[in-house]
C-alpha cells in the first residue's frame, strides 16, 4: 500500500488493528464510520483479556494479591488518563462514556440552580450534551440559550457574547461537532463564560481522540470523554472536573465505593476521584483504557492530527469532483476535524450507506448523527450520510468512498430516470 505522504507509517500501523483483516461481503473492510466508535488494536484487547484471564478480582476492597493487583492497574488507569490531557489524578472521574459524564455534571448541579438561571449551549450539540441541560431546564425553569452557527460551520462568538451574561450558570460546548467537523473555540468560549461568572463544559468526545488536549490550557472546569472513540473498549469514559469544583459537587450516584464513613445516620463521601465512582466499576474497560492511551502517545497525538488533517483535506479535494453531494462543515482544515457529512439530492442516506457497505465494503453512518434539530431544523433535510476517519484510514480507501458514491449516484439516478 503506498501512502501519498509519509506523516506516519499507515501500513504498519494497520497490522495493529485486527479488525481490519476482515472482509465484509468478500471485500477488505473500509472502516469509515470512527465518528461513532473506533477499532481497537491488539495490544488494548490483550490488556482486557489479561485482566479477565488472569487478575480479574475487585478494586478497593478485598485485601488479597489479585484484588491489589487489579486495583494497581485500575489506579494507574486513571494516572495515564491524567498525564493524557494534564490534569492530575483527583480530576478524572471513570463513568460508562461522554454521555454519562454530561449527565453527571447535569444532575449534580441541579439543586445549585435556581428559577431564571441560564444555561448556553451550541445549535450543533450532539444530544448527550443538549437533552440533559434541555431537560435540566424544564425541570428547574431555567431559560436555554443556543450559540448559533454561521454560514461557514463555526460558532458565532459575537452572538455568543450577547447571549452570555450574569445569569448564565452553565456554557455546555462540544469542542469538535461530530456533525459538521468544526473544531470550536472553547477557549475562547471559556473566557466569555468565566467572565460572566459561568462555569463551561466541554464536549471532548470527538477532539480528545485526535488532537493533543491540554485542560489547563483550556481553563475548563468540566470535560468529558469516551474510551471506545479513541482505541479503547466500549463502557468507560472519562469526566474531567476540576478539584475545587469536584470537592463541591453533589455526588451522582450512591453506594459502595463512594463514601468513607457510613452510619444509620449519615453518611461521608470518600476522597476524589472515588466519590464519583460508585459501585463495581468497569476495571477492564479502564485497564483497556490506560492501554489505548500508551498506545495513542506511542503513535504521537500531534502526528495523529498531522496526519488526519492531511487525509481531511484529501478527502474535500476528492468530493469537489462528485457533482450535486453537499458537504457541510467548514472547508479549512485547520479548524476542523475528520468528520465528513455530506448529502446527495434525491438519495437516501441509507440507501447510500447500504450500497457502499454492500458492493465495496464501506462502513458509513447514515441518520441525523444524534445532532437532530441542526440537521432537520438548520440543515433542512431528514439526514446526512457520514464518512468519518482515524489514523489508520488511508488516501486508497478515501478514493475508494468516492468511487462508490459515483456508483450509488449512477445506480439511482438511472433507476429514476427508468433504466
Ligand atoms: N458527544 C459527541 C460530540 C459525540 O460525537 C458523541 C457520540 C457523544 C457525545 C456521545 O458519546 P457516547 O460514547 O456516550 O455515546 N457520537 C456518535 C456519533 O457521532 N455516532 O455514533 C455516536
Amino acid at each position: 500500500m503506498q501512502v501519498t505522504k509519509q506523516i506516519l507509517d499507515v501500513e504498519k500501523i494497520r497490522e495493529d488493528f485486527p479488525s481490519l483483516k476482515n472482509k465484509v461481503y468478500g471485500k477488505a473492510l473500509v472502516y469509515l464510520d470512527n465518528g461513532a466508535t473506533t477499532l481497537c488494536p491488539q495490544v488494548v484487547i490483550d490488556s482486557m483479556t489479561d485482566f479477565y484471564s488472569n487478575y480479574k478480582a475487585n478494586v478497593h476492597r478485598g485485601i488479597h494479591a489479585l484484588s491489589e493487583k487489579a486495583s494497581e492497574a485500575y489506579e494507574k488507569a486513571h494516572q495515564i488518563v491524567a498525564d493524557f490531557i494534564n490534569a492530575e489524578f483527583e480530576e478524572i472521574v471513570f463513568t460508562r462514556g461522554t454521555t454519562e459524564s454530561l449527565n453527571l455534571v447535569a444532575y449534580s448541579l441541579t439543586s445549585d440552580l435556581k428559577k431564571g438561571d441560564e444555561i448556553v449551549v451550541s445549535e450543533m450539540e450532539h444530544h448527550s450534551n443538549l437533552v440533559p441541560w434541555q431537560q435540566l431546564a424544564k425541570e428547574r425553569g431555567l431559560v436555554l440559550k443556543y450559540i448559533l452557527v454561521k454560514e461557514d460551520g463555526t460558532l458565532d462568538l459575537v452572538q455568543a457574547k450577547k447571549i452570555i451574561n450574569k445569569r448564565t450558570k452553565v456554557v455546555a460546548v462540544t469542542n469538535c461537532s461530530n456533525l459538521l467537523g468544526t473544531i470550536n473555540y472553547v477557549k475562547e468560549i471559556g473566557k466569555i463564560a468565566h467572565a460572566n461568572g459561568s462555569l463551561i463544559v466541554v464536549d471532548a468526545a470527538q477532539s480528545v481522540p485526535h488532537m493533543k488536549i491540554d485542560v489547563k490550557d483550556y481553563d475548563c472546569d468540566f470535560l468529558a470523554f469516551s474510551g471506545h472513540k479513541m482505541c479503547g473498549p466500549t463502557g468507560i469514559g472519562v469526566l474531567y472536573g476540576k478539584k475545587e469544583l469536584l470537592e463541591k459537587l453533589k455526588p451522582f450516584n450512591y453506594g459502595g465505593g463512594m463514601i468513607s464513613q457510613v452510619t444509620y445516620e449519615d453518611t461521608k463521601w470518600n476522597d476524589l476521584p472515588w466519590k464519583f465512582e460508585a459501585g463495581t466499576p468497569a476495571i477492564g474497560e479502564a485497564i483497556g483504557l490506560g492501554k489505548a492511551i500508551e498506545y495513542l502517545d506511542s503513535i504521537g497525538m500531534d502526528k495523529i492530527r498531522e496526519y488526519e488533517e492531511y487525509l481531511t483535506e484529501y478527502a474535500l479535494e476528492k468530493f469537489k469532483i462528485l457533482k450535486n453531494v453537499k458537504v457541510f462543515g467548514p472547508k479549512d482544515v485547520k479548524i476542523r476535524g475528520g468528520v465528513i457529512s455530506f448529502y446527495i439530492e434525491g438519495l437516501h442516506p441509507h440507501d447510500i450507506s447500504e450500497v457502499l457497505d454492500k458492493k465495496y465494503g464501506i462502513a458509513v453512518r447514515g441518520g441525523h448523527m444524534c445532532v437532530q434539530p441542526y440537521v432537520t431544523q438548520r440543515l433542512k433535510v431528514n439526514a446526512v450520510t457520514r464518512a468519518s476517519l482515524y489514523f489508520y484510514n488511508t488516501t486508497q480507501e478515501i478514493d475508494l468512498l468516492i468511487e462508490g458514491l459515483k456508483h450509488v449516484m449512477e445506480m439511482f439516478n438511472g433507476r429514476k430516470h427508468g433504466s
